[in-house]
């Protein structure tokens, strides 16, 4: 009898695994260059209506939905899902996408591939009813290989489930029991709405058997000359040699070059530099292509700048000289879309941040679409680029910490592969305000488990890239010794709003003190990269008070006059660009964020106008 229960029992274990899926990690090389339409590739865009359907008990998996959606609705993509019906607005958890598309004939024979501008937070996707694989992480792309699925006398059917349950383990986390946390619904431990879904453009895109899948571009600038180096890695077997042409400034660099494995680097000295910076924002153009014979099999192209960055003990330096960045933290987040690409919402914000006289932003609290980063490198705005590590804790739950601390390490490798090529781009940053949690008994442990996290991450950044510095931003109250990891100090500061309730005066006071404090024992130059108040619009005081705009403005000129006195402050960043959507709290009247310096839809504050008149005249 209990033999033939175990039999029965192997058999059960057998048939479980013949039956589970297995699901493939994203191809990460082949998503890094953004697609591109020319003679060799082919780019399609599956933005557009997908269907739709909520899975609250987890059953589609089991209940093969990976072949078909059944009485399934209408969803935007690219889009969040959360604003687009009533019952999503809160909704955290599984939901499958459906689109079906043809493949044109025209691709056969190449390598095709799906790309996922991001889904948040996981994916997992099915082509034709067979598992492509998996991804986790918001807000960066991913790609699968869907060469051999394709049907390609009839439509494709393409399914993606994307899971957003807010978790402690995730970056950035979400519901966590432990004291300290946010206490807000839904509950993630951030200030913005967990919004959810495929927030970025779907492309499917076709290369060449044998080609490119990246590029890296570096310069070095001596003047009156520069070098660029140029690294590329292909895919592909056969004898194929390199060219690459690097135009700009009525001049064209060409160089062929060969490939040792499937690497080649290659330096180009370029006499009479046209460097890119902030008031002349300069773009080269590099074509790359691969060549057999005299055919050329495959090609791609991209835009750069030639530019510096570095810093010293108290400044940032652009192309050798200091560069003081006036600008905001921002979020990708607007009404109805919530965090979806919106193409006309990128302009309208680069073109107010011009207006305010603003020169940069930090990419608060993730990756932003990729056309963020080619709108700064056309338009000279710096960027300070964050991973999604917001909210990060340290409690005595160390595996959790470790699980959030390899998730960041992928997210840093995934984020430098996107964005390493825009000049625009010139600080790395690992995280926005982590905190320490009380909870955790031992003190000492729970100092060198922080700092070596930090020294990790920071460390992988310098593993990926050497030519720009790195930082993390800390919070009010937590621990000095990570800001030393950083190569430029920086910091959010709410004297006079979440302390010093309703005293600006000795919010500032405060404030002046402070930054003495860190930058003597640091000796590194610091941004303030979080300042602000909020005002809800329309709301004004003659002697102003919280909440009013008169507030706001003053608040920010206290805080930008104790910065224009010291010397060693490289930048300041007012929080926020705009009015964000945050879950329901009882700070956040209405379910917003008010500090905005512009409204949800983009009207100026009284501090908008305060900023223009101070950011438009001098530093
Ligand atoms: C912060 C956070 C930001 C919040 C802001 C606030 O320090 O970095 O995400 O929105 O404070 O307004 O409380």
């Amino acid at each position: 009898m209990l033999r033939k229960l175990i039999f029965i029992l192997v058999l059960i274990c057998f048939a479980g695994k013949t039956f589970s899926q297995q699901f493939k990690t994203a191809d990460i090389a082949n998503s890094s260059l953004m697609p591109e339409q020319n003679l060799t590739r082919n780019v399609l865009n599956l933005s557009g209506m997908w269907s739709f359907k909520v899975d609250s008990n987890n059953v589609g998996e089991n209940e093969k939905w990976y072949v078909g959606l059944k009485q399934a609705k209408p969803i935007a993509v690219p889009a969040s899902w959360n604003d687009q019906y009533d019952e999503l607005r809160d909704y955290m958890g599984i939901a499958w996408y459906e689109q079906n598309t043809y493949v044109p004939k025209t691709w056969q024979g190449q390598r095709i591939f799906i790309r996922f501008g991001s889904a948040n937070y996981a994916a997992k996707v099915w082509i034709n009813g067979k598992v492509l694989g998996k991804h986790e992480g918001g807000h960066l792309p991913f790609a699968f290989d869907i060469t051999d699925y394709i049907n390609w006398n009839n439509k494709n059917k393409i399914i993606v489930q994307v899971e957003n349950i807010l978790k402690p383990s995730r970056v950035p986390p979400g519901n966590i029991t432990t004291e300290g946390g946010f206490t807000n619904n839904p509950a993630g431990n951030f200030d913005f709405f967990p919004f959810c879904g495929l927030e970025r453009p779907v492309w499917l895109f076709s290369v060449p058997q044998s080609h490119i899948t990246n590029i890296t571009v570096v310069s070095k600038v001596q003047l009156p000359n520069a070098t660029v180096e140029i690294k590329i890695k292909k895919e592909g077997t056969g004898a194929l040699i390199g060219k690459l042409t690097l135009s700009g400034n009525d001049k064209d660099f060409e160089k062929a070059f060969t490939f040792s494995g499937d690497e080649a680097s290659v330096t180009l000295t370029v006499p009479d530099a046209h460097l890119w910076n902030v008031d002349d924002p300069y773009l080269y153009d590099l074509s790359v292509s691969l060549t057999r014979g005299s055919q050329v099999v495959d090609s791609y192209s991209l835009q750069t700048g030639i530019r510096t960055i570095a810093v010293n003990n108290s400044q940032l330096l652009l192309n050798g000289k200091p560069v003081f960045l006036k600008g905001f933290g921002k979020h990708e987040d607007f009404p109805i879309s919530g965090k979806g690409t919106s193409y006309p919402v990128i302009v309208k914000d680069f073109s107010l941040l011009k207006w305010v006289g603003a020169n940069s932003f930090r990419t608060s609290h993730y990756p932003y679409d990729e056309e963020y980063m080619n709108m700064a490198d056309r338009q000279g705005i710096l960027i300070i680029d964050e991973i999604p590590a917001v909210g990060l804790f340290f409690d005595k739950n160390v595996d959790q910490v470790n699980e959030r601390k390899e998730t960041c390490k992928q997210m840093i490798r995934e984020l430098i592969n996107r964005d390493k090529n825009h000049p625009a781009v010139i600080m790395w940053s690992v995280a926005n305000e982590p905190g320490l949690r009380s909870s955790y008994l031992k003190k000492d442990t729970q100092d060198s488990i922080s700092y070596n996290f930090f020294k990790e991450l920071i460390g992988t950044i310098k593993k990926e890239d050497t030519s720009r510095p790195a930082t993390l931003v800390g919070a009010e109250n937590e621990p000095y010794q990570w800001l030393g990891l950083a190569d430029v100090i920086c910091i959010n500061r709410y004297f006079g709003w979440y302390s010093q309730t309703g005293n600006i005066a000795e919010g500032a006071a405060l404030l002046n003190k402070e930054l003495d404090i860190i930058h003597d024992k640091f000796k590194k130059p610091m941004i303030l990269t979080e300042f602000g108040a909020d005002a809800y619009p329309g709301m004004h005081a003659l002697t102003p008070e919280m909440f009013t705009e008169e507030y706001q403005r003053d608040f920010i000129k206290a805080y930008l006059d104790v910065l224009d006195t010291k010397n060693y402050i490289c930048g300041a960043h007012v929080w926020a660009f705009a009015d964000f959507k945050t879950s329901q709290g009882d700070r956040r009247f209405g379910g917003f964020n008010w500090k905005g310096v512009f409204t949800r839809d983009r009207r100026p504050k009284m501090a908008a106008y305060y900023l223009k008149s101070r950011w438009g005249v001098n530093k």
